[in-house]
């Protein structure tokens, strides 16, 4: 076993490392407080590789493994949580439409997802159906060579600004077997978008709600067959909870680095912050917290890659202690600022904020002790 990274992985690594510092760091406050989606950049990232990770090569992605795509996206959430995090759901749905969708229906999408001329989100959440998503009830009627979807989704990344939706509807009967996965054209007639919701966090990504009325979508752009929506559906999320989980550990890392160089540079009391051994105690904390969420994160990503039989469970593990974890080193971070922490001028007060998040989406903390208890109770 060796825990070193390849030097590949080092060269990924620092080439991340080198654009999250050029180009998503200096502007991360802005992008948060004006609530900027910063296509340019995003675009820009793809010539990088990082709009395609993991997504095939054969329809232009880099191919890398989620072990590989995770040490990239911590160093990218290092620069901007909530870029980075955008950047992590549109892999995914590159990566879903590549894996499920038919040769023909890849070759029309994700060489452009790739580039960046195409965004994508992905559509699972609705009103009534959140940690439930087995309860969708938006539904997609077969008439000849169209489906027809009526219904609507809730809390969409990047809706608004994409160009590709990826649909879980219900074709047939109620629970996750009725459940089929579609590739929606953003712009199809009947598509509509919600306000732009204000949020705590995530700010640099528009958040909206989307309705379907009538919306006729081709029967060639059904991912895989009728019912097979939610198994892929949640086979996405299995890489994006290691995703969201790999972004809180870029964040936490950021966090530290910012109160490792404060607390040695504020004085109180007659001396550095620095030298005061309960300061010293929780910095020594965070930094093993911070190893550990990353480890648990890396070795959930191996388990995806192997294939293992318990994969789903070690991505759920890794997603629900690393964003816990991380969440409380910023948390700690600012309260190692003091008042200063709490202000805008400093990233604290932003890290904390886009971290909390973490903690709800791709399957709420909650819902992943949900499948880590199931997996562990079945064994
Ligand atoms: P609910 O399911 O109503 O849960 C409310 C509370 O009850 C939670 O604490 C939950 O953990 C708890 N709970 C529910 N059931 C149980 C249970 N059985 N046992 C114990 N506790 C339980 N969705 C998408 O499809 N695509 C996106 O791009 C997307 N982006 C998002 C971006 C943002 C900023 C946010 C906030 C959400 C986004 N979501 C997206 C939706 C997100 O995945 C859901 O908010 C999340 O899955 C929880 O669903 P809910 O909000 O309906 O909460
Ligand atoms: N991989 C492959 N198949 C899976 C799977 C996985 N990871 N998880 C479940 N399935 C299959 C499962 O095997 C079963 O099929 P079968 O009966 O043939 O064995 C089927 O799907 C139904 O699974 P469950 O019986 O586990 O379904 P249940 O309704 O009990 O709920 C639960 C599963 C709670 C885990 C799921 O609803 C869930 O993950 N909820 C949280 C929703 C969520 O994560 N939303 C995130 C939205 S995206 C987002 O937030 C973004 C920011 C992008």
């Amino acid at each position: 076993m060796d825990f070193a990274l390849s030097e590949d992985q080092l060269a990924f690594q620092q080439s991340a490392r080198d654009f999250a510092e050029r180009e998503l760091a200096p502007l991360a406050a802005e992008w948060d407080a004006e609530s900027i989606f910063p296509l340019d950049v995003i675009r820009k990232s793809g010539d990088m590789g990082f709009l395609g990770l993991y997504t095939p090569e054969a329809y232009g992605g880099l191919g890398l493994s989620r072990l590989d795509s995770a040490i990239v996206f911590e160093e990218l959430a290092a620069g901007c949580t909530s870029t980075a995090a955008y950047l992590t759901i549109h892999n995914m749905v590159s990566w879903m439409i590549a894996s499920f969708g038919s040769q023909q229906l890849a070759e029309q999408w994700v060489p452009k997802m790739v580039t960046g001329e195409v965004l994508g989100s992905y559509c699972l959440t609705e009103p009534g159906a959140g940690s439930d998503a087995a309860s969708l009830k938006t539904r997609a009627e077969k008439k000849g060579e169209v489906y027809v979807l009526n219904g609507g989704k809730m809390f969409i990344s990047g809706a608004g600004s994409t160009q590709v939706l990826v649909v879980m509807a219900r074709t047939g009967g109620p629970g996750p077997k009725g459940i089929s996965a579609f590739v929606v054209p953003a712009d199809a007639p009947g598509v509509s978008y919600g306000k732009k919701e204000k949020k705590m966090g995530w700010n640099s990504q528009p958040t909206r709600a989307i309705t379907f009325d009538n919306v006729e979508i081709p029967v060639a752009n059904r991912l895989g067959e009728e019912g097979q929506g939610f198994a892929f559906a949640m086979k996405g999320l299995d890489g994006g909870r290691i995703n969201i989980a790999t972004c809180a550990v870029g964040t936490a890392q950021a966090a530290l680095n910012a109160a490792q160089r404060y607390v040695q540079e504020r004085q109180q009391f007659g001396h550095p912050l620095a030298e005061l051994q309960t300061v010293q105690f929780r910095l020594a904390d965070m930094l093993t917290e911070l190893v550990a969420a990353r480890q648990m994160v890396r070795l959930a990503a191996w388990k995806l890659d192997s294939a293992s039989a318990d994969a789903t469970a070690y991505c759920a593990m890794a997603k629900r202690l690393a964003t816990d974890l991380s969440f409380n080193i910023a948390n700690n971070a600012l309260q190692l600022f003091g008042g200063y922490g709490y202000l805008q001028d400093f990233p604290l007060e932003r890290h904390v904020r886009d971290l909390r998040v973490h903690q709800i989406l791709e399957g709420t903390n909650e819902v992943m002790r949900m499948i880590v208890a199931r997996k562990l109770l079945q064994d």
